[in-house]
């Protein structure tokens, strides 16, 4: 009997910050969406969240001594969200983005990237409140959004393996050989920066293409509906060409003309 309404009771508990990671996930998945749709460089790569494991609750309760009626309070990372960059320059930029946002209230930030940590940690924390909507009001939870590049968080991820393993005990030439590692993440990152401009028009110039190609493809099956087979056979033909040549601007033109073929026959449909 006490277990089920235990389990009750880590649900009621869990449930808003479940909520709270689901819908930021969804929240900071549409920016990288609306920056690729718009054909930009997103400074956010990839995105997870997660609700603290009971466990790891129980745990950090025990060593901070938290009572159950206080942890909405103390613990401060039951909702975590992990936002993964490409280079160290977007973590700054996905900072800005989130103090400007109006659902999101920043209440306490640390910089673990000028400042790191002994073990060689690299990350950006901010701690905000969120509101969520229940059956019972609004909600007002903390959340914890870390924000690193995509090498501190392989650095990260492998290192919290080795602490979970060897539990606060880690043997001082692993500890040496981490320090090591993520010396060479810095210079990883740095060297990555350097090119940064480079790899972003490439990457640009492949979201532009994508898009396009998308954009024609759509359009060519539309005029299948309005258009005679053999016009349509040949758009395609011409189409497939001008894809061989390579050529953006080729593609670019290509489009747009194919925009006043496809305009054409809708004022054609409309009289
Ligand atoms: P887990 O298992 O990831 O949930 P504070 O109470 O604010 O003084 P706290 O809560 O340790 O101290 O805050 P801090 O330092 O900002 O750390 C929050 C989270 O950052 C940690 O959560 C880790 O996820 C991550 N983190 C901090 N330091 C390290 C580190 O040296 N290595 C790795 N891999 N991650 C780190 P938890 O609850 O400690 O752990």
């Amino acid at each position: 009997m006490t277990i089920i309404m235990e389990i009750q009771l880590w649900r009621e508990i869990l449930d808003p910050y479940r909520l709270a990671v689901e819908e930021l996930v969804v929240k900071f998945n549409h920016i990288i969406e609306e920056y690729r749709n718009a054909g930009l460089y997103s400074p956010i790569e990839q995105v997870t969240g997660r609700v603290k494991k009971i466990s790891s609750i129980l745990d950090k309760m025990q060593k901070k001594n938290i009572a159950i009626e206080e942890i909405d309070d103390r613990i401060s990372d039951m909702a975590g969200i992990r936002i993964m960059c490409q280079f160290v320059e977007d973590i700054e930029k996905v900072v800005e983005i989130i103090h400007n946002r109006t659902d999101m209230e920043v209440i306490k930030e640390k910089d673990y990237i000028n400042h790191m940590k002994e073990s060689g940690y690299r990350s950006y924390h901010m701690i905000i409140y969120y509101d969520v909507y229940t059956l019972d009001g609004t909600k007002r939870i903390q959340a914890e959004i870390q924000i690193r590049t995509l090498a501190m968080n392989f650095w990260a991820t492998i290192e919290h393996s080795l602490q979970y393993k060897y539990k606060g005990n880690m043997p001082k030439h692993i500890k040496e050989k981490l320090l090591k590692a993520s010396d060479a993440i810095i210079t990883l990152d740095e060297e990555m920066g350097s090119v940064r401009d480079e790899i972003m028009d490439a990457q640009n110039i492949f979201q532009i293409k994508a898009t396009l190609v998308s954009d024609i493809l759509i359009n060519i099956q539309n005029l299948f509906k309005v258009a005679s087979k053999r016009e349509v056979l040949k758009i395609q033909d011409e189409f497939y060409k001008v894809y061989k040549t390579e050529n953006l601007e080729q593609l670019e033109r290509f489009s747009k003309q194919l925009d006043i073929i496809s305009e054409g026959y809708k004022a054609q449909s409309l009289n």
